[in-house]
């Protein structure tokens, strides 16, 4: 009776000890979840969101947070130097403004440093003879030759006057260029040709890519690698395919019609895959494949009425009849297009010429 009752005392203690163990697990496991979440509360954020998420939450923060972060560890100083996301704030820090440091503008210099050098170059209280001189080289030396009526002309003038620089414009005559053509365009003998400073540069789009990158002032390539590498097929499109719509208006009979197939196909591509439900090509702002392919908003037209032959009809295409309008409407395009009816004369009597020349030579 006596070895059971110890017996029993021994049992009730296994028992409450056991019983101990549990409770005790139990508070450890309670202790453990709430920790879980504390754990991730203070893990770096870097680790938790990744690289991507980083560099978009980055972009919304002003300049100085952003250089602030650049400290905080190897990982975020990779994301928070980015040219992504620095290209960015350089445009907005430039946006209108009239004296950009040529030494933040070095090609290959990372656009964080661009960005700093423009910040110290802004708190100079000096102006330096240097300065002065790029200033008077920038804003008095762009020449720029041209045809009033050439689309190739006009789509210079509309980057030149979106981005508001100054330049002197020099009218070619065509049949007897200046021997400055010749000089400037040994390959092609054409215009355009832009004269900065000393440098002549071809080719109306190389021009254009040119003004976008030496002025960053109203943007008309996006910053981001992949929207540009899109820009650039679209505006290789209107370079390769546009010719159509000009053999066209230089040909007759089945030439003509072969043309006339060919830029339907074209206008129908564009109209798919190009526009999309876009008010421009780059979307809300006019950017540089709507200057590619300007001259649809009023050549196109012209074209049409003097070879007799419609193709941008509206209930076929009805976005890109109405990006027509849109590109028409913007304040800088409207006032620096060609007078429609000199354009239809003239074109008339290019068209008499060619056809002249076509049927003298077969
Ligand atoms: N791909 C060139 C085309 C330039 C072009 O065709 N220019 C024509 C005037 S619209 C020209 O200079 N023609 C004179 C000639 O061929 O002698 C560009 O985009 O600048």
């Amino acid at each position: 009776m006596a070895q059971s009752e110890s017996q029993k005392k021994q049992r009730d203690r296994r028992k409450k000890r056991k019983r101990e163990k549990e409770d005790q697990n139990q508070q450890e496991e309670e202790k453990d979840g709430n920790g879980g979440e504390d754990e991730v509360l203070r893990r770096d954020p870097f680790e938790v969101f990744g690289r991507d998420i980083m560099l978009k939450i980055l972009r919304n923060l002003d300049a100085r947070s952003v250089a602030l972060s650049l400290l905080v560890s190897r990982g975020w100083h990779s994301v928070a130097s980015s040219d992504r996301l620095w290209s960015s704030k350089c445009e907005e820090l430039w946006l209108g403004k009239a004296h950009i440091p040529r030494l933040s503008q070095i090609r290959g210099l990372s656009k964080l440093a661009a960005y700093s050098l423009s910040v110290m170059d802004g708190k100079r209280t000096r102006i330096m003879k240097d300065d002065l001189c790029d200033h008077v080289w920038e804003f008095h030396f762009n020449e720029l030759h041209g045809a009033w009526a050439s689309p190739f002309s006009c789509r210079v003038v509309w980057a030149l006057k979106l981005k508001g620089i100054p330049y002197e414009n020099i009218e070619e005559d065509l049949p007897n260029k200046s021997k400055l053509i010749l000089q400037y365009n040994p390959v092609h003998k054409k215009i355009r040709v832009l004269v900065h400073g000393r440098k002549p540069i071809c080719e109306s789009m190389i021009i254009i890519e040119y003004i976008d990158e030496t002025w960053p002032q109203n943007p008309l390539l996006p910053s981001d690698p992949y929207q540009r590498a899109l820009t650039r097929f679209w505006v290789k499109f209107a370079e390769d395919k546009g010719f159509a719509v000009w053999t066209l208006f230089r040909s007759s009979g089945e030439e003509q019609e072969k043309a006339k197939n060919e830029s339907l196909e074209s206008l129908r591509t564009i109209e798919e895959h190009g526009l999309g439900n876009k008010k421009f090509f780059g979307g809300e702002e006019i950017g540089i494949v709507d200057i590619a392919f300007g001259w649809m908003s009023l050549w196109l037209g012209i074209i049409e009425e003097i070879v007799g032959v419609k193709l941008l009809e509206a209930h076929l295409f009805p976005r890109l009849y109405a990006w027509t309008k849109n590109f028409k409407e913007v304040h800088v395009i409207k006032q620096n297009l060609p007078d429609c009816h000199e354009l239809l004369l003239l074109f008339k009597g290019v068209r008499e010429q060619a056809l002249g020349s076509s049927s003298s030579s077969s």
